[in-house]
């Protein structure tokens, strides 16, 4: 449901985050800044509580697009929480300009944050590895992109990611850099696993206990992984990190719509049949090696502490609760 008086930009970038023409929870945190941002500027009121009073609306219609990544309100709530929290604005123009700031170094953090990841990640892969990922990391390609550009001839196993088939995304991006990638089904990742030096897949959430949501079928892949005794790394911001997993909110994982796992004329012509789809699953910490971040390899069971150092106690708190009760 669109916001009263929401800029038409805003209205767009909330239907590509939706459908998916924005993918990726790097992106859509990225691209829920932009919108904030886009709504600040536009606003033409002069009442100070109106204004706050509109940015949380736009916010909360901006975090009910997709559910499961954390990426997309860590983001929104990095912009606006300063208007809440602190009362650092006395004029609409000065909480404009607050807006402004927080979402364009908000961005510019996100994109330093892949290319330190991609630094820190491409130490772990050496000349001649197969490297296995699944589904549409910007994290990850940039990983195996950094470590081909110092000359390492890694090969990548690509899995196709059904229903939406992000892997060809994945594939394509390395294969157009020269990289050798080789394209597999989802189910034969068992089979190919003995080739498999590391798995190294993105996330959309990282809880507070480590463990990991991603794209469906992240969890199987971990699994086989381990019966192997292949590295299974992520490679995540920690804008990923779940704050809200400390206060004991469960993850939503998001279910899409049957139309993309069966055509929409199967599904007419059977009309008893049911369809599933979820689009993340959760791996355990005990399946994952370590997570590759902007600030560092850590083991997922860091990440409280990761979570305390960037929030601290309190502020974590006010990130669940701040925004929603002062308004
Ligand atoms: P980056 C994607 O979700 C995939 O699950 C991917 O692993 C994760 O976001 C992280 O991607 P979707 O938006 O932020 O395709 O590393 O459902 O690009």
């Amino acid at each position: 449901m669109a916001v009263d008086g929401i800029p038409k930009e805003v209205e767009r970038i909330a239907s590509d985050i939706r459908d998916m023409r924005v993918r990726g929870a790097g992106r859509i945190a990225r691209a829920g800044a932009l919108a904030l941002r886009i709504s600040a500027e536009k606003y033409s009121g002069d009442s100070l509580e109106d204004f706050k009073r509109y940015m949380k609306s736009v916010a909360d219609y901006i975090v009910r697009t997709r559910p499961t990544a954390v990426s997309l309100p860590n983001a929104v709530s990095y912009v606006i929480s300063p208007l809440f929290r602190l009362n650092v604005a006395q004029s609409v123009e000065e909480a404009k300009k607050v807006v402004v700031e927080r979402a364009n170094s908000f961005i510019a953090y996100s994109e330093r944050a892949v290319e330190a990841i991609a630094e820190i990640g491409s130490r772990l892969l050496h000349d001649g590895e197969v490297v296995l990922t699944h589904c549409n990391s910007q994290a990850v390609v940039s990983i195996i992109s950094e470590a081909f550009r110092q000359g390492k001839r890694v090969k990548v196993i690509a899995t196709e990611t059904r229903p939406l088939f992000q892997g060809y995304i994945t594939a394509k991006m390395l294969a157009d850099k020269g990289v050798e990638v080789t394209i597999i089904p989802d189910s034969a990742v068992r089979s190919i696993i003995k080739d498999v030096d590391k798995v190294i897949v993105g996330a959309d959430t990282v809880t507070a206990n480590g463990a990991v949501v991603n794209k469906i079928g992240t969890s199987l892949i971990a699994l086989i992984a381990r019966e192997r005794g292949a590295d299974f790394y992520v490679a995540t911001e920690t804008y990923k990190f779940s704050p809200y997993t400390v206060w004991g909110e469960p993850v939503v994982i998001e279910e899409r719509s049957p139309a993309e796992v069966l055509p929409g004329t199967l599904l007419a012509e059977n009309p008893r049949l049911k369809v599933l789809n979820p689009s993340f699953d959760v791996t355990p910490s005990s399946l994952v090696t370590a997570i590759i971040t902007e600030i560092g390899v850590i083991p997922p069971q860091a990440s409280f502490l990761v979570l305390e150092e960037m929030y601290s106690r309190e502020a974590v708190h006010d990130t669940v609760r701040g925004v929603e009760e002062d308004v």
